[in-house]
C-alpha cells in the first residue's frame, strides 16, 4: 500500500522469500521472586501474559522485581533450521531452547537472535527468563539510580524465522553521495568461510542486476546505484528500499534507505549541505499500563504530537530507539538523536571493566542496527556522566572511537551537565548541554528564578564561543525544562505549577531568540514518566518526572502551547510541514493564539 509517506506507515517488508512468522501475542508466565540469574526455575502453576508487555506494568506486578518466566511451544519441520528474532527483553534476558541456553542479552533496548539448532522433534519449547533485578555483574548497563523506571519482560516483538544452514544476517548501506543515490553496499551471511555467491539486487522492488559477490569473513561490500534517486529531508522524508536475494541461500533481506547527508560545518549543522536547526524533545519509551512496551500506535500518536507542536526532532533519552519507532521517524521525516543506555555514570563505571566491556559492545550493536535509518542524524552515550575527572577519558575515547568506525558518516556526541567544568567537549562533533537555570539550584533563591534562565545561556554561548576548541561546533541546549504537574494551575505561577512550567518554556523562548548562534534545543521532556522505585523518589512528586509537555496520557498542559511557540520562533521558516499550519492541538484549545487562558479547558 503506498501512502503520501512512500510506503505503508511504520513497517516494511524485511523478507519477500523467507518465512517469518510472528509470535506475539500470548504466552504461558510465572513469576519468581528469588530466581537465581539465568536459571530456569520451575514454572508451576502458571498464569498468562501478553507478549510484548512489560510484566512489572501490569497491576499483578506492579514494582515488583524478580524472573518474569515465560513459555511457549512452536512447531517447526524437524531437521530444518530456524532463529528467533527478539526486538527487547529486559533487563537481563536469558533464552532457552529445549532446556539449553540459546541466548542472553544485557540491555533491554537492543534486539537479539537465539538459534534453533536442527532437531528431530517437531514441537519445540521455548522458554525465556526476563529478570528485571538490578545487577552490576548481571545487567551492567542498567542501574536503579536512573531518573526513569526500568522494566522487567518481553518489551518487544518477537519472530520465528525460517532459514537454511547459511543466511543473511545484515545489510548496511553507507551514502555516497545522495544527490545521485551512490551507496556502498555490505551484506553479511552467518558463514565465515570464504565463498562466492550470486546476489539479485533489487531497488523499489524493482530487479536492478545480478552481481556475484566474494565473501570474506562473512561478508561482501559492493557499490550500488538508485535510479531515479530522491533524497531523503524533513519536508521530503522519501525513502527507497534495497533488497537482496542470495539464490543459491534461497535467502533475501530487505532494507530501507533515504538518501541524505548530515555534515558539521563550523558552528552549523548542515542536512543535504543545508542548514540545519533542530527544534523538539527528549522522549522516554515510556506508556501507562505498558511501561516500555508502547506499542507502534502510540509511537505514531507520540510523533504526530511532536509534529503538531512543530517540533523537528526528537532525543531517544536515553536508550536506543526500537526499530518501529525509527522507522516511524524515517517516513515522518523526524530527526533523531539515537543514544546508549545511560545516566549519570561515574568514576566506579569507567574504572569497571564490566561495565566498560558492555558499554562499547552494546555502543556497536546500536550503531550496527540502525546505521540504514536516515532519521538518525546523531549519536550519543553517556547522559551526564562525570566528565569534569580524568577517569572519564578512556571510556569516553573507546565511545567515540567504536561508533566513528561503525558509522563515519554522522556525529557523535554526548550531553553533558558540567557546563565549563566538562574537560573533554572537544571530542563531540556537537556541543551539547543539559541546563536547569532557573529550577535546579534555586533552593536559596526567594526571587523570580526565571532572571537566572538567559543570564545562563547566554554565558554558554559565550563561553563555547571563546574557547578556540570549542568555537567552531554546532551548540546544542540537549536539554532544560521544569516541573509542571497535570491540572495543577495558579496564576501565580508556584513551582510546579502548569503555569510556571510554561512561563518557564516562555523564558527559555526570549533568550534563545537572543542566542541565534545556538543551532538545537530539545525541551526536558515530551510527557511525563514514571520514574525512580524507592527512596530516591522523595524528589519526585507523585513518583513522575513531570517536566512533560504532555502527562504521561498525553494530555496537553499549558506548556505545550509555549512550547509550539518556541518551536515556532526557533525554526522560522525552515520549519516542518503541518506543524504550525494545521491547528495543534494546543492552539485549537486556545482558540488559536498558542496562549491558554486560565478558563481554557483541554480536558
Ligand atoms: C537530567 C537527566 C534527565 C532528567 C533531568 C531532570 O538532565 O538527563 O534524564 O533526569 O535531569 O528532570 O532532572
Amino acid at each position: 500500500m503506498k501512502t503520501r509517506f512512500g510506503c505503508a506507515i511504520g513497517s516494511y517488508a524485511r523478507h519477500e522469500c523467507r518465512r517469518v512468522e510472528p509470535l506475539d501475542g500470548v504466552w504461558e508466565f510465572t513469576f519468581h521472586e528469588r530466581a537465581e540469574p539465568g536459571k530456569c526455575p520451575p514454572m508451576g502453576r502458571s498464569s498468562v501474559m501478553a507478549v510484548p508487555q512489560a510484566f512489572d506494568a501490569t497491576p499483578a506486578f506492579r514494582n515488583r522485581r524478580g524472573v518474569g518466566v515465560y513459555r511457549k511451544e512452536i512447531a517447526i519441520e524437524p531437521g530444518t533450521h530456524a532463529h528467533l528474532e527478539f526486538e527487547s527483553v529486559g533487563m537481563l534476558a536469558t533464552v532457552l531452547v529445549d532446556g539449553e541456553v540459546a541466548a542472553q542479552s544485557r540491555c533491554s533496548y537492543l534486539p537479539f537472535e537465539a538459534a534453533l539448532p536442527p532437531s528431530t522433534a517437531r514441537i519445540r519449547e521455548i522458554v525465556v527468563l526476563a529478570d528485571n533485578r538490578f545487577s552490576e555483574s548481571e545487567a551492567p548497563l542498567h542501574a536503579p539510580y536512573y531518573d526513569f523506571r526500568q522494566y522487567g519482560g518481553i518489551l518487544g516483538s518477537v519472530r520465528l524465522h525460517h532459514t537454511g544452514p547459511t543466511r543473511l544476517t545484515s545489510l548496511r548501506l553507507q551514502i555516497e553521495s545522495a544527490d545521485d543515490g551512490r551507496l556502498c553496499a555490505e551484506v553479511e551471511i552467518n558463514d565465515r568461510s570464504p565463498r562466492r555467491l550470486t546476489a539479485n539486487i533489487f531497488i523499489d522492488s524493482v530487479p536492478l542486476t545480478e552481481k556475484h559477490l566474494e565473501f570474506r569473513d562473512g561478508r561482501a561490500t559492493f557499490p550500488l546505484r538508485i535510479p531515479n534517486p530522491r533524497v531523503w529531508s524533513p519536508r521530503s522524508p522519501h525513502l527507497h528500499t534495497v533488497r537482496v536475494f542470495l539464490p543459491e541461500l534461497q535467502d533475501d533481506l530487505q532494507v530501507r534507505t533515504g538518501l541524505r547527508t548530515i555534515t558539521t560545518d563550523g558552528g552549523a549543522l548542515r542536512l543535504n549541505g543545508e542548514p540545519l536547526r533542530l527544534a523538539g524533545v527528549n522522549r522516554h519509551e515510556n506508556f501507562p499500563g505498558f511501561g516500555s512496551a508502547v506499542p507502534q500506535a502510540q509511537m505514531l500518536s507520540d510523533l504526530m504530537l511532536i509534529r503538531e507542536l512543530g517540533g523537528n526532532f526528537v532525543r531517544g533519552s536515553h536508550y536506543p530507539q526500537k526499530s518501529g519507532f525509527l522507522d516511524l521517524c524515517d517516513e515522518l521525516g523526524i530527526l533523531v538523536w539515537e543514544e546508549m543506555l545511560g545516566w549519570q555514570q561515574d568514576v566506579r563505571h569507567f574504572t569497571n571493566p564490566a561495565y566498560r566491556d558492555g558499554h562499547r559492545k552494546a555502543l556497536a550493536e546500536m550503531v550496527l542496527n540502525h546505521v540504514n535509518h536516515p532519521c538518525v542524524i546523531m549519536w550519543g552515550f553517556l547522559n551526564e556522566a562525570a566528565t569534569e575527572v580524568e577517569e572519564a577519558r578512556a571510556t569516553l575515547e573507546e565511545s567515540f572511537e567504536i561508533v566513528r568506525l561503525l558509522d563515519p558518516t554522522r556525529p557523535v556526541t554526548y550531553a553533558t551537565c558540567k557546563g565549563e567544568n566538562d574537560r573533554f567537549l572537544e571530542m563531540a562533533d556537537v556541543l551539547c548541554f543539559n541546563i536547569y537555570p532557573g529550577w535546579y539550584g534555586c533552593e536559596e533563591d526567594d526571587g523570580n528564578t526565571l532572571r537566572h534562565i538567559a543570564p545562563a545561556i547566554r554565558a554558554l554561548s559565550r563561553w563555547t564561543a571563546r574557547n578556540p576548541a570549542l568555537k567552531d561546533r554546532p551548540l546544542m541546549i540537549s536539554e532544560i525544562g521544569a516541573e509542571g504537574i497535570y491540572g495543577l494551575r495558579d496564576a501565580s505561577a508556584p513551582f510546579y505549577s502548569e503555569d510556571f512550567q510554561a512561563e518557564y518554556l516562555r523564558e527559555v523562548d526570549r533568550a534563545l531568540s537572543e542566542c541565534p548562534e545556538i543551532s538545537g534545543i530539545a525541551l526536558w521532556h515530551f510527557a511525563d514518566v514514571l520514574t525512580f522505585a524507592g527512596g530516591r523518589n522523595i524528589k519526585r512528586p507523585r513518583g513522575f518526572n513531570n517536566k512533560g509537555l504532555f502527562n504521561e496520557y498525553r494530555q496537553p498542559k499549558l506548556a505545550a502551547a509555549a512550547a509550539a511557540e518556541l518551536f515556532q520562533r526557533f525554526l522560522g521558516e525552515s520549519g516542518v510541514p503541518g506543524g504550525r499550519e494545521e491547528k495543534p492541538l494546543v492552539a485549537r484549545a486556545a482558540g488559536g493564539t498558542g496562549q491558554l487562558s486560565a478558563c481554557d479547558t483541554l480536558r
